[in-house]
């Protein structure tokens, strides 16, 4: 039995470059996860041997990223009923990711699929991090750091503006 605490899944490698940021930022948490490319449309077998195989090792949470017709986070949350699925709406080329959001936010009553914003992966890996950290004091500290981290980083910014003025700002940005 492989301890993973999340499964990062998504339909394409063309989707690696946006989910590659909930990894890095599971990273930087401490937390274990795998990675795998699969699709329920072009792989549908592989994609329900693989949901059996997080069933039977305890899966904790689902990040589902997915571009167009995005049917992978809805599937998933269908057949593991008892994990919570987040759904990365991938941005597309056509639609603008819109046909991605809306496949992924608009599931069925009963089969919920938390959706993070269109190519939103690393709030994906934040909001995952929450969930972990209702039970765990480590997480629950690594999480807090980080936010305190952008409270910094926005009263920086601040201060900044107040010594140079909007122009001289600007002109360093
Ligand atoms: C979806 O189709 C994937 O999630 C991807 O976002 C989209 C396009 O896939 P490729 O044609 O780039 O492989 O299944």
């Amino acid at each position: 039995m492989k301890n993973i605490d999340v499964s990062i899944i998504m339909g394409s490698d063309s989707d690696l470059p946006i989910m590659k940021d909930c990894a890095k930022f599971l990273d930087q948490m401490g937390i274990s996860y795998e990675m795998k490319i699969l699709s329920v449309h072009r792989t549908p077998e592989k994609a329900t041997e693989y949901a059996k195989t997080l069933k039977e090792n305890g899966v904790k949470i689902i990040i589902a990223g997915a571009g167009g017709s995005a049917h992978l986070p809805g599937v998933f949350s269908a057949m593991l009923p008892t994990v919570p699925v987040i759904g990365v709406p991938i941005y597309t080329k056509s639609l603008g990711g819109v046909d991605s959001l809306y496949s992924i936010v608009q599931m069925p009553s009963g089969i919920p699929v938390a959706t993070v914003a269109i190519n939103g992966a690393k709030n994906a890996g934040i909001l995952a991090t929450s969930i972990l950290a209702v039970g765990n004091e480590t997480i629950k500290n690594k999480l807090a750091d980080f936010k305190d981290s952008l409270k910094t980083a926005v009263s920086n910014k601040d201060e900044k503006l107040q010594q140079l003025g909007y122009e001289a700002y600007l002109s360093n940005m």
